[in-house]
């Protein structure tokens, strides 16, 4: 054992010392929350949410809650609904529906399409999904489904740097789009690992690895990555650097796939990127508010003050790798940001505390961190920020078919949709962090981007 990976064990034990210390505490030292309440509450939303998808949008991709119709992403639809929400409902203890639901997915589902799809959403979605739901159930079916997906999605990382690109043909391989960005090139791993894994078939392993460290090495002499980069060419098309869209989960399978994998390349990739990250995004502002801005990756030099619905993941990812200090301070301020009008924007200028981009699509990365930071530190705050959040939530997005985006976060002004994340993910995380622990074991867990909980079932 290195001394790096010394530390790092020393600081996950007294982590966990710690949080059993306060635990024996904190879950009974506030009356007001009752979490089985909640968590039943949760689960019954869901179940809300699920039958207007089965009235309004069965079979199709997304329910359109307003209209009462359906949205599917290309020509044909591929289930991101009921793939997207099966591994909840085993979770939340619907065994029948969710049967009933993975009986309809391995006999319809089918890959075999003329469609250019985006790679990074049908994996995280899709063929994280797929792997979940078979390693809760077993069924050979799934693996054989995400099996032929995964092989169907490979050509995508031919490219000259082993980036891959951002569009793929599932039927003939085409290939199109080379720019991308580190979330699409770098969140991979933790499916195409596991695919690796539960297949025996080293190529996926191989290829989504690649492609995250050929991300990694484009990063700039001061150590950030950009927004954009040609997959072809390895040059970055927009030098923007920050934890929100098209970057936030590369990061985040940096932590994970060291977590998962025990691939030792990883931690040190995160080890290398994370000091980084505080030295020129992090940023103080009033009276000791810490939040992450936007840098250009060359100089270093702060080009934005913006943190949004997005950025939220970041206080999970800083407790789940250790650092519970900053991941604190930083939820704290997720949470002005969710405060300010009830429900978080897409994109705050925290500087000012202006709303720049004022939409809400559901998205779950707040509450994510809010149960990441309950489990390691059982502090009943957090319970309380999750039913503030989950009452906000209810009261404004709430429709009498299932959930709604929110064109305006000031005004509450609705649109028409419900993502498939709103059922992986967002409906997940608040039902988790009011059941019983006993559910998952935090301990034992890596959820991919998308939430679908994967386990470590293999050995090296
Ligand atoms: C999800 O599809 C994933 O969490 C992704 O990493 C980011 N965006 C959505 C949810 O907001």
């Amino acid at each position: 054992m290195n001394r790096k990976t010394g530390r790092l064990i020393f600081t996950t034990m007294c982590m966990v010392i710690l949080s059993a210390a306060v635990s024996a505490f904190a879950q009974t030292s506030d009356p007001k929350i009752d979490r089985k309440k909640l968590a039943n509450e949760v689960k019954a939303e869901f179940q809300h949410a699920w039958n207007g998808y089965k009235k309004y949008a069965w079979g199709n991709d997304d329910l359109k809650p307003l209209s009462r119709s359906y949205h599917n992403w290309y020509a044909e639809p591929l289930l991101m609904t009921p793939v997207d929400a099966l591994d909840t409902m085993y979770l939340m203890g619907l065994k029948k529906e969710a049967d009933k639901t993975r009986k309809y997915i391995t006999k319809t589902l089918k890959f075999d399409k003329d469609l250019d799809v985006q790679k990074f959403e049908i994996v995280i979605r899709l063929l994280g999904g797929l792997l979940s739901s078979y390693q809760i159930t077993g069924d050979k079916e799934l693996l054989k489904l995400a099996d032929d997906l995964g092989a169907r999605l490979l050509p995508a990382f031919d490219s000259p740097t082993g980036l891959p690109y951002k569009h793929v043909n599932l039927r003939t391989g085409k290939v199109s789009t080379p720019i991308s960005n580190p979330a699409e090139t770098g969140t991979l791993l933790i499916e195409f690992g596991t695919l690796s894994k539960l297949t025996g078939k080293p190529v996926y392993y191989e290829k989504a690895k690649r492609a995250l460290v050929e991300t990694f090495n484009r990063r700039s002499k001061i150590g950030l990555v950009g927004t954009r980069i040609n997959v072809e060419t390895g040059e970055w098309t927009n030098k923007g650097s920050h934890v929100s869209a098209e970057i936030d989960s590369y990061y985040e399978y940096l932590w994970k796939c060291w977590r998962l994998f025990r691939d030792e390349e990883c931690r040190q990739m995160w080890e290398e990127s994370i000091p980084v990250i505080h030295k020129y995004l992090a940023d103080e502002v009033r009276d000791g508010e810490l939040w992450y801005g936007h840098a250009d990756m060359d100089t270093g030099e702060r080009t934005r003050t913006t943190w949004g619905a997005l950025d939220a993941f970041f206080p999970g990812l800083l407790a789940i790798s250790g650092d519970l200090e900053r991941a604190q301070r930083l939820q704290d301020s997720s949470f002005k940001m969710w405060n300010l009008h009830g429900i978080e924007p897409e994109v705050l200028d925290y500087a000012k505390m202006e709303v720049t981009r004022p939409g809400y699509p559901l998205r779950p990365e707040i509450i994510e961190s809010t149960y990441i930071l309950y489990q390691l530190t059982k502090d009943p705050k957090y319970l309380a920020m999750g039913k503030k959040i989950w009452e906000d939530f209810k009261e404004h997005c709430r429709t009498d078919v299932g959930y709604a985006h929110l064109k305006d976060v000031i005004t509450k002004e609705k649109n028409d949709g419900m993502q498939s994340f709103v059922m992986a993910e967002t409906f997940k995380y608040f039902y988790l962090l009011f059941a019983d622990d006993k559910i998952l074991d935090f301990n034992k867990v890596t959820f991919n981007t998308e939430a679908h909980p994967v386990h470590r079932t293999w050995k090296d």
